[in-house]
C-alpha cells in the first residue's frame, strides 16, 4: 500500500490532533461543509491522532469521531477525505500499549470499539503517512525525524499485515504458548490473562485475540521495520537539537520525503507537539507546526489551514496567512 499521496489539485482544510476532543471535531465537520457548499474546500485532513482524550472517559468522543470520518470518507471519497496515521492510531493496529506518565491511552479505546473493532482496524491499517501537494507543503503528522530521512523507501510502502503475519508465524512455532505466557506474567508481576483483558478487551483464553498481546511484545522488540515507524511518528522533531542544524534536518527530510512529489516540496506541516503560543508555530523557515485543539495553547486558540494545493509556498512563515481560528 502506497504510504505516500499526492493532491495535486483543489482546497484543503486541514486539522490536527483532535484527541478525541468532540466539541472541536464537530466544529471541524461544521466548518468543512460549509466551506465546500461555498466551494471554498473540496477536501479534508485529518493530520493524525485523532483518537484518545486526555480528560474522563465521558468526555472522550474517540469512537464517535472515528466513524465518522471512516463514514465521511466512505461518502467522499478516500482522496477527498484523508486521515494521516499518528502516533495514538499505530498502537491499536498492533496491540501495543501507550501512556504517558500515569495516563494509559490505549485500554480504554481498545474496550470502546466492541463491534467497530474490525471495520476501525481495517480503516487504521490504511492510512497514509504523508501528503504531498501542488503547493510544495508536505504533510505528517509528526514532522521532521532525521532518522527517518534514509527510510523513505522502507516507509513508502510500509505493509503492516506483514509485521503481524510474520508475528504470528513465529508465535505458532513456539507451539503451546502457555510457558511464555507464565514467563510473561513472572516479568509484570500479573497474570497474562489479566493484562491481556486490561489492554486488548480480550474476553479470555478462548478468544482468537489472546495472544495479540505476546504478539504486541514481540513485534515491539524483535522486528527492526516497527522500530522504523516507531521513530518516524515518535520523532519529537527540534528538542535535542541547535536551530541551525534543525532547520538543516528540515531541509534533508523534504528532500528524502519530497522525491518524486508533484512539485518540489519546500515546508513541513505536522501536528503532533503542543505550541507554545496560539494555535501555529513557525518551528523555522522550513517547519510549520499546526495545533488545532489539543496542543494549541490556550485550546480556544486552535486553528485548521486552509490551503490552495495550487499556490506554491516557499515559506513557513507564509502558511500563517492561511490558517484560521477553529472556535
Ligand atoms: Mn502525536
Amino acid at each position: 500500500m502506497q504510504r505516500y499521496l499526492a493532491v495535486r489539485t483543489g482546497k484543503m482544510m486541514v486539522v490536527s490532533d483532535l484527541h478525541g476532543d468532540g466539541e472541536a471535531f464537530d466544529r471541524c465537520i461544521g466548518t468543512f461543509m460549509a466551506l465546500r457548499e461555498d466551494g471554498e474546500a473540496d477536501r479534508l485532513l485529518f493530520l493524525g491522532d485523532v483518537i484518545h482524550g486526555y480528560g474522563t472517559p465521558e468526555e472522550d468522543h474517540s469512537l464517535r469521531m472515528l466513524l465518522r470520518i471512516i463514514d465521511l470518507q466512505e461518502r467522499l471519497g478516500s482522496d477527498h477525505v484523508i486521515m494521516l496515521l499518528g502516533n495514538h492510531e499505530m498502537p491499536h493496529i498492533y496491540g501495543v500499549s501507550l501512556a504517558k506518565g500515569d495516563l494509559e491511552f490505549t485500554p480504554r479505546f481498545e474496550w470502546v470499539m466492541g463491534e467497530h473493532r474490525e471495520k476501525i482496524n481495517k480503516f487504521l491499517m490504511t492510512l497514509p503517512f504523508i501528503v504531498r501537494t501542488s503547493a510544495g507543503i508536505l504533510f505528517c503528522h509528526a514532522g521532521p525525524d532525521e532518522s527517518s530521512i534514509n527510510r523513505v523507501e522502507r516507509l513508502r510502502d510500509f505493509d503492516h499485515e506483514a509485521l503481524l503475519k510474520d508475528a504470528d508465524q513465529s508465535l505458532t512455532q513456539q507451539g503451546d504458548l502457555s510457558k511464555v505466557y507464565e514467563a510473561y506474567a513472572r516479568i509484570s508481576g500479573q497474570s497474562y490473562e489479566a493484562l491481556a483483558k486490561k489492554y486488548l478487551a480480550v474476553t479470555g483464553p478462548d478468544d482468537p485475540r489472546y495472544p495479540h498481546l505476546m504478539r504486541a511484545l514481540y513485534i515491539s522488540e524483535r522486528d527492526h521495520r516497527f522500530g522504523v515507524l516507531w521513530d518516524f511518528l515518535f520523532t519529537q522533531n527540534d528538542r535535542g537539537y541547535v536551530p541551525t542544524i534543525y532547520e538543516q534536518i528540515c531541509q534533508r527530510y523534504l528532500d528524502a520525503f519530497g522525491t518524486g512529489a508533484p512539485q518540489l516540496q519546500r515546508v513541513v506541516a505536522s501536528g503532533h507537539i503542543q505550541v507554545p503560543e496560539g494555535g501555529y508555530q513557525v518551528v523555522n523557515d522550513r517547519h510549520f507546526r499546526l495545533a488545532t485543539a489539543a496542543h494549541a495553547t490556550p485550546r480556544k486558540e486552535g486553528c485548521y489551514l486552509l490551503v490552495d494545493t495550487m499556490k506554491s509556498v516557499y515559506h513557513a512563515d507564509e502558511l500563517t496567512r492561511l490558517t484560521h481560528r477553529l472556535f
